[in-house]
């Protein structure tokens, strides 16, 4: 399969790794939108969230979100506040058809988002 995101979880492609176990990575966005970008995603691939079998979400996004948590802890940002994403899709602005969690900190969020 050629996804991007799968290559990264092999290592093939290159990639800042912040943190990974065996259910998710999670490593720095290439383009990022705040000083803290990083993108968590499932070591299996699904295409996004709603792909992901319903008797298998809470343990597929929960281990995500769980993730997502714990590098905000790491990298300095869970005390001043953060902000998590999921794009889904078209309307949703997803661009890369593997499932992933946006982590955004580092500064002043706004919403509605754009
Ligand atoms: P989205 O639009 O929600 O599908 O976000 C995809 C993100 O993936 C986008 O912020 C840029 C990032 N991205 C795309 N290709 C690469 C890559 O090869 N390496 C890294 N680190 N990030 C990538």
């Amino acid at each position: 399969m050629d996804c991007i995101f799968c290559r990264i979880v092999s290592g093939e492609i290159p990639a800042t790794i912040v943190a990974r176990n065996e259910f998710a990575v999670a490593f720095r966005d290439l383009n990022p939108q705040a000083p803290t970008h990083v993108l968590v995603i499932p070591t299996r691939h699904f295409e996004s969230a709603t792909e992901v079998p319903e008797d298998e979400r809470v343990a597929v996004l929960g281990q995500l979100l769980r993730l997502a948590v714990a590098v905000a802890e790491q990298l300095g940002v869970a005390l001043g506040g953060y902000r998590t994403v999921i794009n889904t899709g078209k309307q949703g602005g997803q661009t890369v058809d593997h499932l992933h969690v946006h982590l955004l900190g580092g500064r002043q969020m706004h919403w509605p988002p754009g």
